[in-house]
């Protein structure tokens, strides 16, 4: 997996943890295209997997580095920190899906906090100049005092995803104040694209649909249907973090669209996109329902448009119809559609 046609004696190098994600894969396109060295942190096992593992990086692979690493090794990240003396490092790994933090806090705070103080600490003290950006979350607000949420909004998180995010935003904070460095956390709203994973209410529910449609499934059970989410494009939201390292100061941004709408708004428009009445395989099933809800999240950005200009592009209904037709055109091809 060794890449060489970058020109890393030229160009800004970039690092990026959680490169195999979703965001990590549309920020490492973004940073390609601006020239940049991109160098990515994996697991050892996506090295041996590329096929299944690196599929959402297929368009960029000849142009990035990847290098082994995990966020529960200090020594591995430090390793890396060393070898690529990365300028600007994009810390998004993380155990991600909030319903697991409740079925493994533990693993969930070790990760998400450990591996953001590991990785602090290791630029910290190979290249205390490189900028840093730290993937906070709507989560930390959880159960918010005021709609919409901007960066003067409590924190009140309502799983150990939540609680892990805000002590890695507060780690982000203290490293920026007590040491100097240029670190930023943004505080990202749900964006999704047709490369989320299938275990989110978005991904999951276009997927079914597409079965649906294709005649291969019938039934589709969910959770809280009334739950509401602000919900954006990760192609858009990965631009705004690029900007905030371009910035004069380290700062903390709120990046979101400020519309809000329910689950049952995404799967009324996602089946009525196919010419279906989701109320015909629809079902609530309690296992999908979280012992703590987050009911509301809608984000104020003026903050980041006022700074550096960004708003979303991609609006609620687009991106819906994005996703369940990428997911179609994937049935229809048996294609791997993690990639599209
Ligand atoms: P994904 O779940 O798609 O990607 C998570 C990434 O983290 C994957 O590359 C995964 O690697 C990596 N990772 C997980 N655990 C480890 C570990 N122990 N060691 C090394 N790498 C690990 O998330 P997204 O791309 O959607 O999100 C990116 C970040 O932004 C995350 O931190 C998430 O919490 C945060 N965020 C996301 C939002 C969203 O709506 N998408 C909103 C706000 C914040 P592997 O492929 O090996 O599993
Ligand atoms: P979220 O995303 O928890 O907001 O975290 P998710 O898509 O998992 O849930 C959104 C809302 O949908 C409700 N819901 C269901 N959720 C799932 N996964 N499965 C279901 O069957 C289902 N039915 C209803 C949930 O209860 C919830 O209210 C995402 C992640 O990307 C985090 O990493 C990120 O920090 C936040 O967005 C912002």
């Amino acid at each position: 997996m060794e890449i060489v046609n970058i020109d890393a004696m030229q160009a800004k190098r970039a690092l990026i943890t959680g490169i195999t994600g979703q965001d990590g894969s549309y920020l490492a396109e973004w940073l390609v295209g601006k020239g940049y060295a991109v160098y990515g942190i994996v697991r050892r096992v996506a090295l041996a997997d590329p096929e299944r593992r690196l599929s959402r990086l297929r368009n960029v692979l000849p142009n990035i580095q990847l290098h082994a690493g995990s966020l529960e090794s200090y020594a591995s990240l430090h390793n890396v920190v060393e070898q690529v003396r990365p300028d600007e490092c994009y810390h998004l790994a993380a155990q991600s899906f909030v319903t697991y933090s409740f079925d493994d806090e533990f693993s969930t705070f070790n990760t998400n906090i450990n591996g953001t103080h590991y990785l602090l600490a290791a630029i910290k003290g190979v290249v205390p100049g490189c900028r840093v950006y730290f993937a906070g979350s709507s989560e930390m607000f959880g159960k918010a005092e005021e709609v919409p949420q901007n960066e003067s909004t409590r924190f009140h998180p309502r799983s150990s995803y939540g609680i892990s995010k805000v002590a890695g935003f507060h780690l982000t904070s203290n490293y920026r104040e007590a040491y100097g460095m240029y670190a930023c956390s943004g505080i990202l709203f749900n964006h999704e694209s047709p490369r989320r994973g299938y275990e989110f209410v978005t991904r999951k529910i276009t997927a079914a649909v597409a079965a649906i449609n294709a005649g291969r499934s019938q039934e589709l059970r969910l959770g809280n249907l009334e739950a509401r989410r602000d919900w954006g494009h990760s192609r858009d939201y990965v631009e705004a973090m690029w900007h905030m390292l371009q910035q004069p100061t380290p700062d903390d941004y709120v990046i979101a669209t400020g519309k809000d709408h329910s689950v049952r708004d995404f799967v009324e428009l996602a089946f009525s996109h196919v010419g279906l009445d989701y109320r015909q395989y629809v079902t609530t099933d309690p296992a999908f329902f979280r012992p703590a809800e987050v009911n509301v999240l809608c984000g104020d950005a003026s903050k980041a448009k006022r700074a550096f200009g960004w708003s979303h592009r991609v609006e609620f209904e687009d991106l819906v119809r994005e996703m369940v037709d990428a997911d179609c055109r994937a049935l229809a091809t048996a294609q791997n559609s993690a990639f599209l």
